[in-house]
C-alpha cells in the first residue's frame, strides 16, 4: 500500500475519475484527515490506486467519507452524475407514478426483468471501513429481520459460510446470487473475512431475494421471467416499505440512500431486463445510439464486467442520482419499447 504522505504515481493509461481529479493539492489537503470510524483518503482511493483499469476508483467508508474527503468525491459525482455539490437528490417508489406496460407481452424478446437498489444501515461504517463482529452482528440482525416478513415476501435465509459449492455456483448461474468480489471489490476492502457475515435471503419462488453484505450492506432484488416491470417495481417498493419498518437505512438530503460506491448513491437503482436482440447486435452504432438516448447501460448477462451471450443483454438504467426511482425505472422501461421497435424494424 502506498505511504500515507506519497501522491500516488498514476501511469497515464490510468483514466478513472480519480485519476482525472486527484491533484497533489487535494491530496495534500486530505491525506491527513479521517473519519470517525478512522476512515483515511488512502483507503478511499485504493481501489483505484492499485486497479489503474479502474472507471472510478475510489469507494467510502462511511457517510461521512462524503464529506470529510468531498474535495475528492464532489467532482468525482459531479462528472458521473451530473450533479453538483449544492443539488439535493429527490426519492419517489411509487409504483402508481409509473407508466410502464409491458413492453413484450408475447415474450419474444424479453427474458427476465430485475430491479434492485443498494442500501446500507444508519449509524455505521459502510463495508469498507465495518469491522468482522460488527459485519457479523448485522447479518444476524439483518437476517431476523426478514425472517419476520410475511405472505408473498416470506422466505429463508442462507450464509454463505457452509454453503455448498454446488448451491453456491448454481445460484450464481440462475442470476440469483453475487459472484466472489472482483478485485476492485477487494482493493477496497469490501473482500474482508469472506465468505464470513455474507448471504442471501430469498422466497420459494426466488422472486424476492436481498443480498447480505456484498458490495452494500443490503441489495434488496425483485425479479421474474417475462417483461412486466411494473409488477418486478411493485414488488420492490413493497418489500423495502416493509424491511424499512425494522432497518434505518443511510440516507442523506444531499446523495439520498447512501452506497459505498459513488456510482450507486441516490436511488441506488439499477432496473434491468435480459432482452434478446439479435438483429441490433449486428448494428452495434444504432444499439448505441439508442441506449444513449434513452439514458441506458449495456451489461453482458453474467452482470457487471461479463459478456453478452447469443445475442442476449442486460439493459439497465444508468442515471441513479438526480433522478427519482419511478424515473429510474421509466429511462429503462422507455428505452426498451424503443429497442424492441428497431429491433422488429431491422
Ligand atoms: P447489480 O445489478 O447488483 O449491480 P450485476 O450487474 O453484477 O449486479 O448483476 C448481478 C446478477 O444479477 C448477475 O447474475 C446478473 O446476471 C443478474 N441480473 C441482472 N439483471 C438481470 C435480469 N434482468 N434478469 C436476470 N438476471 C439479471
Ligand atoms: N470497478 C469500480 C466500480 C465501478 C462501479 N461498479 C460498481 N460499483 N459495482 C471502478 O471504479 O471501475
Amino acid at each position: 500500500m502506498e505511504q500515507e504522505n506519497d501522491f500516488p504515481n498514476f501511469p497515464p493509461e490510468c483514466h478513472s475519475l480519480l485519476c482525472k481529479y486527484l491533484s497533489k493539492e487535494i491530496f495534500d489537503a486530505l491525506k491527513d484527515k479521517q473519519t470517525r470510524y478512522g476512515f483515511r483518503l488512502t483507503d478511499a482511493i485504493h481501489s483505484g490506486v492499485v486497479n489503474i483499469d479502474s472507471g472510478i476508483g475510489v469507494y467510502a467508508g462511511d457517510k461521512e467519507s462524503y464529506f470529510t474527503f468531498a474535495a475528492l468525491f464532489d467532482p468525482i459525482i459531479q462528472d458521473y452524475h451530473g450533479f453538483d455539490p449544492v443539488d439535493k437528490h429527490v426519492s419517489n417508489l411509487d409504483p402508481d407514478d409509473l407508466d410502464a406496460p409491458n413492453p413484450d407481452p408475447e415474450g419474444e424478446y424479453i427474458l427476465s426483468t430485475r430491479i434492485r437498489v443498494g442500501r446500507n444501515v444508519a449509524n455505521l461504517p459502510l463495508g469498507p471501513a465495518i469491522s468482522k463482529a460488527q459485519r457479523n452482528r448485522l447479518e444476524k440482525d439483518l437476517s431476523d429481520a426478514l425472517m419476520t416478513l410475511k405472505g408473498t415476501l416470506a422466505g429463508t435465509y442462507y450464509p454463505l459460510k457452509g454453503m455448498s459449492e454446488g448451491i453456491r455456483s448454481q445460484l450464481i448461474e440462475d442470476h440469483f446470487l453475487f459472484k466472489t468480489g472482483d478485485r476492485f471489490l477487494e482493493a477496497a476492502g469490501l473482500n474482508r473475512d469472506w465468505p464470513e457475515g455474507r448471504g442471501i435471503f430469498h422466497n420459494d419462488e426466488k422472486t424476492f431475494l436481498v443480498w447480505i453484505n456484498e458490495e452494500d450492506q443490503l441489495r434488496i432484488i425483485s425479479m421474474q421471467q417475462g417483461g412486466d416491470i411494473k409488477e418486478v417495481f411493485t414488488r420492490l417498493t413493497t418489500a423495502i416499505g416493509e424491511i424499512e419498518k425494522k432497518v434505518q437505512f443511510s440516507y442523506s438530503q444531499h446523495l439520498g440512500y447512501i452506497t459505498s460506491c459513488p456510482t450507486n448513491l441516490g436511488t441506488a437503482m439499477r432496473a434491468s431486463v435480459h432482452i434478446a436482440l439479435p438483429k441490433l447486435a449486428k448494428d452495434m452504432e444504432t444499439f448505441k445510439a439508442i441506449t444513449d438516448k434513452y439514458h441506458l447501460q449495456i451489461r453482458g448477462i453474467h452482470g457487471e464486467h461479463s459478456e453478452s451471450e447469443g445475442g442476449v443483454y442486460d439493459i439497465s438504467n444508468r442515471r441513479r442520482l438526480g433522478v427519482t426511482e419511478v424515473q429510474c425505472v421509466q429511462d429503462m422501461h422507455d428505452g426498451v419499447v424503443a429497442l424492441i421497435e428497431k429491433e422488429k424494424s431491422l
